[in-house]
């Protein structure tokens, strides 16, 4: 009967080891619905999917709805769970995925966009047709999940952002959730672009806070251009009004730590061609003292975290003098962060090497927005071909808490956790004390061909980044053309 549960789309997932012997779980599905769901709720998603179901009786519907709704599941059961719902219910997928958005809770935001990415993948005509339910959804509901999904569903459906907009502005809170639905637009380039112009003149007008943030987080998402950097900069350096000088309220709101996170955030997505060279090193420095503001013991929170991370990007684009200065200042702040993505649909990283200081705390933020699950494995200098092989023929684990496909050998320094698409993961760690070149690689079978790095560690970093030298690509044994793959999506 296991065979039978291990379908092909459980059997590539992370989550779900594919040995025999498992244990299936069992659950009394002739129980009272409230009951069902409590033990389904016990358990683990290792668990959940190796619970018996059958597509063709509904006796195991409460199945499938929990795969669909449960926190990190990998997207191909959540897409099974989802198609199998949809017969069932013979409703269509925005309705079931509308009913489950309602039923994740506030504060699981991840999971809840895990499904309105589901929703607004659909094609513009699906959700066209489905304008009026999403129309009345808006207007039914409050949760904030449910609000997002029917303010970006309107979107894509109407392909133009007047109707939604306007719809949005008359209920209280609805315009945070059209603006916190903009980044799950997807390929809707153009419409994404015309938000720009209404999310800029908002900015202008608006005072309240929250709407602030959501604007500035959303704005990255429309126009990656140098109309979208300058706004962002002009939040990062203004000013804040003087203590015990009274704002003007006919002026903009000053800027609060929230909304130059939100900046800060929204600048990392833009590429670095569209930076006004001009802002470059006021906002470095602008960086730099913000950063020292903030007490230390918060400094290796995500929004400090970002700011250190995009002041070292604007401090190597400046000369010599200052961008040793600023990096030295930055280091001196905190932990050297560096952040590292996969690129979708390419089997990379975005970033080629990278150079850190011998016993100096580093933490890399990795990021997959790839579909496909990838890791990040830090080698000794040399081991790529070995931990790549030896991680990439592992069977999957038995044990959900250990790391997939990563080899038990001392070659492995660090590693993250196998993260499925939009998942991040922070590795923190003490630079290797031994200079030279380690390798990083993704270690999933057959990807490290293509997804690997070199962590270059140098005794002083000062003295490298005065001469800097390029480290030797360990595929090609020459040096590496350039540190990073132009990465950026294609542009509005
Ligand atoms: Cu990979």
């Amino acid at each position: 009967m296991l065979a039978l549960l291990l379908g092909a789309s459980i059997a590539w997932s992370a989550a779900a080891p594919a040995t025999a012997g498992q244990d299936v779980p069992r659950i009394l599905l002739d129980q009272s619905p409230r009951a069902v769901e409590y033990q389904l709720g016990r358990l683990s998603n290792d668990q959940l999917v190796r619970v018996e179901r059958r597509e063709t009786d509904e006796k195991y519907r409460p199945v499938y709805a929990a795969i669909l709704t449960r926190k990190g599941m990998a997207r191909p059961l959540r897409a099974e769970a989802l198609a199998v719902l949809v017969k069932m219910d013979r409703a269509s997928a925005t309705r079931v995925l509308l009913d489950a958005l309602g039923k994740i809770a506030a504060d699981d935001r991840q999971n809840a966009d895990s499904l309105l990415d589901m929703l607004l993948e659909q094609p513009a005509e699906t959700l066209r047709s489905h304008r009026e339910m999403l129309a009345q959804a808006g207007a039914d509901a409050s949760q904030p999940a449910v609000l997002r999904a029917v303010y970006g569903g309107l979107l894509i459906a109407d392909g133009d952002p007047s109707p939604a907009w306007q719809a949005a502005a008359k209920r209280d809170g609805h315009l945070v959730e059209l603006l916190r639905s903009v980044p799950h637009l997807g390929k809707a380039v153009e419409l994404r672009a015309a938000l720009f112009v209404p999310i800029a003149a908002l900015l202008a007008d608006t005072r309240d806070a929250g709407t602030r943030v959501a604007a500035l987080d959303a704005l990255a998402w429309t126009r990656r251009d140098s109309g979208t950097f300058d706004i962002l900069a002009r939040e990062i350096l203004r000013p804040s009004t003087a203590p015990g000088v009274t704002p003007s309220p006919s002026k903009e709101p000053d800027p609060t730590a929230e909304s130059r996170a939100a900046a800060i955030a929204s600048m990392q997505q833009l590429p670095e061609s569209v930076w006004t060279p001009a802002a470059i090193e006021p906002l470095a420095r602008t960086i730099v003292a913000l950063v020292r503001e903030t007490p230390s013991d918060r400094r290796t929170e995500p929004p400090t975290i970002d700011a250190l991370q995009l002041g070292d990007r604007l401090a190597a684009r400046l000369p010599d003098g200052p961008r040793v200065s600023l990096r030295r200042d930055l280091r001196a702040l905190g932990v050297q962060v560096v952040r590292i993505q996969s690129i979708p649909e390419q089997m990379l990283f975005d970033v080629k090497w990278f150079a850190v200081q011998a016993g100096k705390p580093v933490q890399i933020v990795f990021a997959n927005p790839d579909a496909m699950p990838h890791n990040l494995v830090i080698g000794q200098p040399g081991s790529l071909q070995d931990v790549g092989t030896k991680g990439g023929t592992m069977p999957p684990p038995a044990d959900p808490d250990v790391k997939p496909y990563v080899p038990d050998t001392p070659l492995v320094l660090h590693a993250t956790r196998l993260l499925n698409a939009g998942e991040t993961d922070r590795l923190t760690f003490t630079a290797p004390a031994t200079p030279g070149e380690y390798v990083y690689l993704c270690t999933f079978p057959g990807h490290f061909i293509r997804m690997y790095g070199v962590m270059l560690v140098v005794e002083n970093l000062d003295a490298w980044e005065a001469k800097p030298a390029v480290p030797t690509d360990p595929v090609t044994n020459k040096p590496f053309a350039s540190q990073r793959v132009d990465s950026a999506p294609k542009q509005p």
